[in-house]
């Protein structure tokens, strides 16, 4: 009985550890892609649970270039709609909102999309966001033009920085 609740807890404890560190050496992450002066990495999307409306994605963006760039669209066939959003503290709550303008990514820098911060919103999801699967997503940048990435899906752990209200927004 003992022995067996301590080996279910050892098991908890490997499956944590080995996703966090794979997460960490980049394995579950997305490919790197080349776009213009552009170089996009650490792609990845969020789990959802079944009949969830919206769902989030993430990439990591360098621009190598001289000049400034923007990301001024985000689409994917698994979506109705794809929007750019930040998210910052207002006293002690998160709050979200559109960026209809699109992220700058300025000459020499990253920029980077990332749970609680920065990042691409799918609202009208035609299907959960499954855990291993991958999730079709186009960027389209001011300069640099288009690209496609297939995002990997990752579990819903960071979900838990997802304010309630991310449910509600931008309806
Ligand atoms: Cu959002």
């Amino acid at each position: 009985m003992l022995r067996a609740s301590i080996r279910a807890a050892f098991a908890a404890i490997v499956m944590l550890s080995s996703s966090a560190a794979f997460a960490h050496e980049g394995h579950n992450l997305g490919a790197t892609k080349a776009v213009g002066t552009l170089e996009l990495r650490g792609g990845f999307a969020r789990a959802t649970l079944p009949n969830a409306p919206v769902g989030g994605a993430f990439v990591t963006i360098t621009n190598n270039g001289a000049t400034p760039d923007r990301l001024v669209s985000v689409s994917s066939p698994a979506a109705d709609v794809g929007q750019i959003h930040d998210m910052s503290m207002e006293g002690d709550v998160m709050k979200m909102r559109q960026l209809p303008d699109g992220v700058v990514i300025p000459a020499g820098e990253t920029v980077t999309l990332e749970p609680a911060g920065l990042h691409i919103m799918f609202m009208g999801l035609k299907q959960p966001f499954v855990e291993g699967q991958t999730v079709k997503v186009t960027l389209t940048f001011e300069e640099a033009g288009t690209v496609d990435l297939d995002l990997p899906v990752l579990g819903a752990a960071a979900d838990s920085s997802m304010p309630m209200d991310h449910m509600d927004h931008a309806k």
